[in-house]
């Protein structure tokens, strides 16, 4: 049975505020943790209207009201701030279709929870950027995104998943799985785990400049892939940041380190064949440009100074996640081949080493784009 077949969809969707028939219900999109619906709808004049309905994961955020909670008082305040600037609320900005019952989800009887969003039209997520001005685009966006909310409340959004980016935590949870070692796997990844071991100083550096305040806590996307900002079919420009389920008090750092590792992978996260996987400087220069664009006016000269060692630390800790999912059995990720996890966890590893070779190039560039 697949996953369509799996819900009712047209029953789910009428419970929300959606006018018109509905028509049918696909799976969309690549992410790893929600389940991602297109919905058609057919409107009296006989066009046809797509929606997307989303199934919140709740083994990976255990308070489903707590993320709603979060992604309505983020996306209020930003329809404020982009109305004001004369743009477009509906395409620049996630907007949450209500239930019937005036929510922001409908809780199944399985105790499934869903929402759905206006759909963005005219634009499109890519996996692998078509070209370095996507990425360029991109940094304009995620940069833009963190501009936006530089003054909005860090404290009044709720933690949605604990330590999300506590690289140390991320690092003993590897080491626990490695004990346990439950699937039997950990015999034929030496390397990748003597890889993670010799990186654990790494996994401190961001931390420890946080508990030295050195580093301010700011409104966190934290999850800031290429396959998360809509870019502009027209334009090409980034024109809205989504999957705010993570929006999270955090380090601006963990936002533009975590878009490096997906954005400058010279080939896919899950790529077999690490002969084409490489951290791109060119793809690093672009990002880095559009996102320093933006942001540089709302950051500190020590977050500016630690742009590289985040690309690194954060590609080192999803590394770390992917190596220690595929200890405890796949349990996290989505996966739909046996060693999916664990060729994620490569790649990574291997943008690690190649970042480290790169350093003063890396350096360079972040040098140059933020000269004033
Ligand atoms: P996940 O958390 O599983 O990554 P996302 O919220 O990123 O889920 O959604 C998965 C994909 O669905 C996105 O990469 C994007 O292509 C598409 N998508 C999500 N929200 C919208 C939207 N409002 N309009 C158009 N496409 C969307
Ligand atoms: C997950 O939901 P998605 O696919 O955008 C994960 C991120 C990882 C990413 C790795 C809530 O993101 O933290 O960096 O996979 N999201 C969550 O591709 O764990
Ligand atoms: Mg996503």
């Amino acid at each position: 049975m697949n996953e369509t077949e799996k819900f009712n969809l047209e029953l789910i969707v009428s419970e929300f505020e959606i006018e018109g028939r509905f028509i049918k219900g696909e799976p969309y999109g690549d992410g790893h943790i929600n389940d991602t619906y297109i919905i058609y709808i057919a409107m009296e004049n006989y066009s046809v209207k797509p929606y997307i309905l989303q199934r919140i994961n709740s083994y990976v955020f255990k308070n489903p009201e707590q993320v709603m909670s979060n992604i309505e008082r983020v996306t209020g305040y930003l329809r404020d701030v982009i109305t004001d600037l004369g743009k477009n609320p509906l395409r620049e900005v996630l907007n949450v279709i209500p239930t019937k019952h005036h929510m922001s989800f409908f809780k199944d009887e399985a105790d499934n929870y869903w929402r759905v969003y206006v759909f963005i039209e005219g634009a499109r997520t890519y996996n692998i950027a078509k070209s370095t001005d996507d990425l360029y685009h991109a940094g304009k966006a995620f940069g833009n995104f963190q501009c936006m909310l530089a003054e909005y409340p860090v404290s009044s959004l709720f933690e949605t998943i604990p330590n999300f980016h506590h690289t140390v935590k991320r690092y003993a949870a590897f080491i626990d799985a490695l004990e346990k070692d439950s699937c039997k796997r950990a015999a034929e990844v030496k390397r990748e785990i003597d890889f993670v071991i010799s990186h654990k100083k790494d996994t401190e550096v961001l931390l420890k400049l946080l508990d030295a305040g050195q580093l301010p806590t700011r409104v966190v996307h934290n999850d800031t892939k290429l396959n998360n900002v809509m870019i502009d079919d027209v334009t090409r420009e980034g024109i809205c940041v989504i999957d705010l389920d993570t929006v999270m008090p955090g380090l601006s750092l963990y936002d533009f380190g975590d878009a490096i590792r997906f954005a400058a992978n010279s080939g896919d996260e899950d790529e077999p064949d690490l002969s084409k996987i490489w951290m791109d400087l060119d793809s690093f220069e672009a990002y880095t440009k559009g996102y320093l664009e933006t942001a540089l006016q709302a950051l500190t000269d020590k977050e500016v100074e630690m742009l590289p060692m985040a690309a690194k630390v954060m590609t080192l800790e999803c590394g770390i996640r992917f190596l220690t999912d595929y200890l405890s059995g796949d349990v996290y990720f989505k996966t739909s081949r046996t060693h999916q996890n664990l060729d994620r966890a490569r790649t990574q590893f291997k943008l690690v080493s190649d970042m480290e070779e790169k350093w003063d190039e890396m350096s360079e560039i972040v040098k140059k784009y933020s000269a004033q």
